[in-house]
């Protein structure tokens, strides 16, 4: 199996680039994906997208990138569910996958109810308000960060 990254995307953002673009921008989430494959195979790696608007197939995407030893890491955009999510948060925890939360608006800019993510203290890193290039972002921290859970990164970070 190909070493690869899965980029998932939560409830409503199959509907990137519709609606509300002062928030979310133009770019539809066929662009998100192709940007990601893209930067991908820039560092030799494959790009498995999925979207989803139900929280139990969020969780079961993670568990499965988290049995997968041939994952890298997920980038996650978990949508509202950041805001509400016990479940991603234990998915994220139990299965110790690597996980970059992205995005695309700046939440804590937002609404106060979005202030609050139960993904952000059981994600190796967040990108927040950078638009639909803060996913290539993680793309490339995945891909050329040392993975933190392996004694070879251990004493790297200040
Ligand atoms: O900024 C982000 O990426 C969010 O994760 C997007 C979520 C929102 O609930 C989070 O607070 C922040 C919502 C995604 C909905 O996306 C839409 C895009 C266009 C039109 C309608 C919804």
């Amino acid at each position: 199996m190909a070493r690869h990254i899965v980029v998932l995307n939560g409830p409503n953002l199959n509907l990137l680039g519709t609606r509300e673009p002062e928030i979310y921008g133009t770019a539809t989430l066929a662009d998100v994906e192709r940007l990601c494959a893209d930067r991908g195979a820039e560092h030799g790696l494959e790009v498995r997208c999925r979207q989803s608007n139900h929280e139990g197939e969020l969780v079961d995407a993670l568990q499965e990138a988290g049995r997968d030893p041939d994952c890298v890491g997920v980038v996650l955009n978990a949508g509202a569910c950041t805001h509400t999510s016990v479940a991603l948060h234990d998915a994220i925890k139990g299965t110790a996958v690597r996980v970059v939360e992205v995005h695309v608006s700046n939440p804590h800019a937002r609404e106060p109810f979005r202030h609050t993510s139960y993904l952000s203290p059981v994600a190796e890193m967040v990108v927040a308000g950078a638009g639909v290039p803060g996913y290539g972002w993680a793309v490339d921290h995945l891909a050329t960060a040392p993975d933190p859970r392996s004694s070879d990164a251990r004493g790297t970070r200040a």
